[in-house]
């Protein structure tokens, strides 16, 4: 490969010239756009301990009331990405959310999709278009792009959770703005999870239809997922990794177009080396406690940990207890890599 021409070799006029045409030469910062078999990565591994966030987020709850924040969040932000840029990852933002007693966490829609994973507390829920999900412990729920939501919390004591969600890159497509909307009247049926979508393989007739909703389940409830990873683990051999994939229940793809969810089991004692991905990640301990290995750096986590992979990391995931099972949840940007055609595995 040969030395590409700086731009300290070009005559200054000449370089003049161009910016004052808002123009410039490719070849100084080509390799920089395009290095050669890997691309540069600011993203650092960064490990979040809930047990030092937790208090902090507690103390927020006293700082600063909900009407002033809004969404009461403190982001995980990746130190190599900037602290002042909301960025876990290049593509997804993170933030650990209280919600107390009593509190609503207002009526509103946004361009960006969002997730929220239930960390603890009981008696929190969330309103999607009507549809008023519980938020119990490792629930899954979802906030697609441009659907009203809103948040409360009926019961007592702190409810927190993990949001995800695609904001970095709808912020830097210059296309993130939300709306504010009146209060929802929630429908007084159940969410569809125990209505709708009871099990694999059973969908409401109408789904065969081409008018599909494109976000037909919005609460994937932990109970159910924890079940069904013990029950893949216990038809499955040691070293192949015990892991399922959020979808949507109607078209099988990946249940929102820029962000992936999936859950995964370690049993006792187990290690897994998952395949290097283009994608990044994070990595989010439902139960139990373990390591994380990620490009060289070892994060020994506990219940509601966090931590983030960079894209073509490699990373390793060990269970620390050789009696219980361990369970992460997992946020990557493999849906929109997958769309966009770059997507690759590593073996
Ligand atoms: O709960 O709707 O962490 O709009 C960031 C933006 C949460 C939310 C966040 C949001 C929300």
């Amino acid at each position: 490969m040969s030395e590409l021409g700086t731009i300290e070799e070009l005559p200054k006029d000449y370089v003049t010239a161009l910016t004052d045409l808002n123009v410039g030469p490719l070849w100084p910062s080509l390799r920089a756009f395009l290095p050669f078999g890997q691309p540069d990565r600011e993203t650092v591994p960064t490990f979040w301990r809930y047990q030092d966030i937790r208090p902090l987020l507690l103390q927020a709850g006293e700082l600063t009331p909900i009407e002033k924040a809004e969404r009461r969040v403190l982001m995980l932000c990746n130190p190599g990405l900037g602290l002042e840029n909301a960025q876990a990852t290049p593509s997804i933002y993170l933030g650990y959310q209280l919600i107390l007693p009593g509190e609503v966490a207002p009526n509103h829609r946004h361009t960006p999709s969002a997730i929220r994973f239930v960390v603890e507390g009981e008696g929190g829920y969330t309103t999607v278009e009507g549809e008023k999900l519980p938020m119990e412990r490792g629930d899954l729920i979802l906030t697609p792009s441009g659907l009203w939501h809103e948040h409360g919390h009926t019961g007592s004591g702190p409810v927190i959770w993990l949001d995800a969600l695609d904001l970095p890159l709808v912020y830097r497509m210059e296309a993130s703005y939300a709306v504010e909307g009146p209060p929802q009247s929630p429908k007084n049926i159940p969410d569809s999870s125990q209505r709708l979508y009871r099990r694999a393989g059973l969908t409401p007739y109408k789904a065969l239809d081409r008018n599909r909703s494109k976000y037909p389940l919005l609460r994937y409830p932990w109970k159910e997922v924890r079940q069904n990873l013990l029950d893949l683990a216990s038809g499955s051999g040691p070293g192949e990794a015990v892991h399922l994939a959020y979808i949507n229940p109607e078209t099988g793809d990946e249940c929102l177009p820029i962000l992936g969810f999936s859950a995964l089991m370690l049993r006792p004692g187990e290690e897994v080396a998952p395949a290097r991905r283009s994608c990044s990640a994070v990595l989010h301990a439902i139960e139990g406690r373990g390591q994380t290995e990620v490009d060289g750096a070892t994060f020994d986590w506990a219940e509601h940990d966090t931590v983030a992979v960079p894209t073509y990391a490699n990373f390793k995931i060990r269970n620390g207890s050789s009696k219980e099972p361990a369970f992460l949840f997992m946020v990557d940007d493999a849906p929109m890599q997958r769309k966009l055609g770059f997507y690759e595995e590593f073996s």
